[in-house]
């Protein structure tokens, strides 16, 4: 493997700049991006003539190895960072699952899954009960386990959903942490009533799933998390935006100054529910997720507000099962595995749908997929850039080709992809993962075991101007009375 790649005469694209630069790496690290870099022999040269040199991509929301609704997904860390190179992202966040609410053996537990690991990856962590050992261990993920970030769940009644009251305990923890609390928001004791209202209708299906758990649970669960988060004076990260009525939500918040972060996901952004109604159950059940792909307008709206900047960052929630683990549902939606796949296509979806279709520049491009991530979560600008210093995540990206999707020819271990057939323009031709060249002449060279964990610190710039012994609330309670 050649420790030194010098990329030569792309356009070098940050969030807030492109230049034609060359860029020289050494030993997993970009040294210098800049015009005319002259090396000696020995060093592996790309030409980028006509090609855009970008920061790999970060995908804030994933689910590799995770067991769910009774199955596990069917990509593991190797299969499914695999499929992410190829597809030009070089690295993940993915969700850590307590194992019978202990946030440390979840840790470990995902320590172990990630052994496989072929590219850079870093954790977030759910919480999927609250009890009194989740404070103390969630004050060891953030001090000691570099994790900066955690999700609660308002929907999965019965598992996984946690009421108000926690919810506001969640809230207060993160804050005092410097942590970034991020909610899936759906109302999950409507959807528990939607559910048994399609079931009694006999709409046994997938699109019973869609009609269980309407737009309207996840603007009501979006604006309550918000408004809790505005109570205890924090900032918020609201997962898989996939409504206009969440999103419209996240907008009015940050109007009236807010720190909210909405995260619109691949899925959400360019499909449509038409295909939950696919006659073949297999063909519509590939597409459950939840919250579920909603009416087209939807997704339009969510495109809309990443040009204008109410959304700034793209995620997947990747999530796969093979159609024999969706069949597990044959008979009943709800216990159709939730999830559905994105990690290898989302740089190319994203480019081809925002980019393209000329809604938004290739800087801003640069910012949605990765730099806004990197930033984030603290770990820029290691991440995110291709400036010197940066480790060395780079793709070339020809935007006079073309992709094709298909699960004949994609990475995933799953036998169907949610955009089959799709193509477009854009391609990623070379990916380098750590200084590693992984992806070329649409071939991978991926070694498990040589993805890093990227430990994450306490955030700082996110909570700036918000008092941490949340003075502006205790002052609006203002002196007691004294009365005689
Ligand atoms: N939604 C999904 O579709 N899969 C994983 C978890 C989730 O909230
Ligand atoms: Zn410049
Ligand atoms: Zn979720
Ligand atoms: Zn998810």
């Amino acid at each position: 493997l050649p420790s030194k790649i010098l990329i030569k005469g792309g356009t070098v694209v940050n969030a807030d700049h492109q230049e034609v630069a060359d860029v020289y790496v050494e030993d997993g690290v970009i040294v210098a991006v800049r015009p005319n870099i002259k090396v000696a022999d020995g060093v592996r040269v790309f030409d980028a003539k006509g090609k855009f040199v970008m920061p790999g991509g970060i995908d804030p929301h994933t689910h590799l190895a995770m067991e769910f609704m009774g199955t596990e997904t069917i990509d593991n860390f190797f299969s499914g960072q695999a499929a992410a190179l190829a597809g030009g992202t070089t690295m993940h966040i993915d969700f850590v699952i307590p194992v019978n609410g202990s946030l440390s053996k979840g840790f470990e537990a995902y320590v172990e899954k990630a052994k496989l690991s072929c590219m850079d990856y870093g954790f977030h962590m759910a919480i999927t009960k609250w009890d009194d050992t989740v404070p103390k261990e969630m004050e060891i993920m953030v001090k000691e386990k570099g994790i900066n970030s955690f999700k609660f769940f308002l929907a999965y009644k019965g598992s996984l959903m946690i009421s108000d009251e926690l919810l506001l305990e969640g809230l207060k923890k993160c804050k005092s942490l410097g942590a970034l609390a991020m909610v899936h928001a759906e109302n999950g004791d409507a959807v528990f009533e939607g559910q048994k209202r399609m079931i009694e209708l006999g709409i046994t299906g997938p699109e019973g799933h869609a009609l269980s758990r309407p737009p309207v649970l996840e603007g009501e669960a979006t604006a309550r998390a918000i408004r809790l988060a505005a109570f205890v004076n924090t900032p918020l990260y609201v997962v898989h935006v996939m409504s206009s009525d969440a999103m419209e939500e996240v907008a009015r918040a940050q109007k009236s100054g807010q720190k909210v972060i909405g995260e619109p996901v691949v899925s959400g952004l360019i499909l449509d529910d038409s295909v939950l109604w696919d006659p073949d159950f297999i063909t519509a059940a590939k597409f459950v997720m939840s919250p579920p792909i909603r009416a087209i307008g939807h997704g339009k709206a969510l495109q809309a507000a990443l040009s204008t900047g109410v959304l700034k960052l793209v995620g997947t929630d990747h999530c796969t099962f093979n159609s024999t683990q969706k069949s597990l549902g044959i008979d009943d939606f709800r216990k159709i595995p939730n999830g559905v796949n994105g990690l290898e296509e989302r740089m190319h979806l994203v480019w081809d749908t925002m980019v393209e279709s000329g809604q938004i520049s290739a800087t801003d491009y640069v910012r949605i997929t990765s730099t806004e991530c990197a930033k984030l979560f603290n770990i820029y600008p290691r991440k995110g850039a291709i400036l010197a210093g940066s480790d060395a995540d780079i793709i070339i990206f020809n935007p006079n080709s073309t992709f094709r999707i298909s699960a004949n020819s994609h990475h995933s271990r799953s036998d169907t992809n949610v955009y089959e057939g799709r193509s477009g323009k854009g391609k990623v031709e070379v990916t380098i993962a750590g200084g590693r060249i992984v992806w070329e002449n649409e071939e991978l060279k991926v070694v498990p075991g040589s993805g890093r964990y990227i430990s994450m610190p306490p955030f700082n710039y996110l909570y700036h101007g918000i008092d941490k012994a949340d003075a502006n609330y205790l002052a609006s309670l203002k002196a007691p009375v004294n009365r005689i």
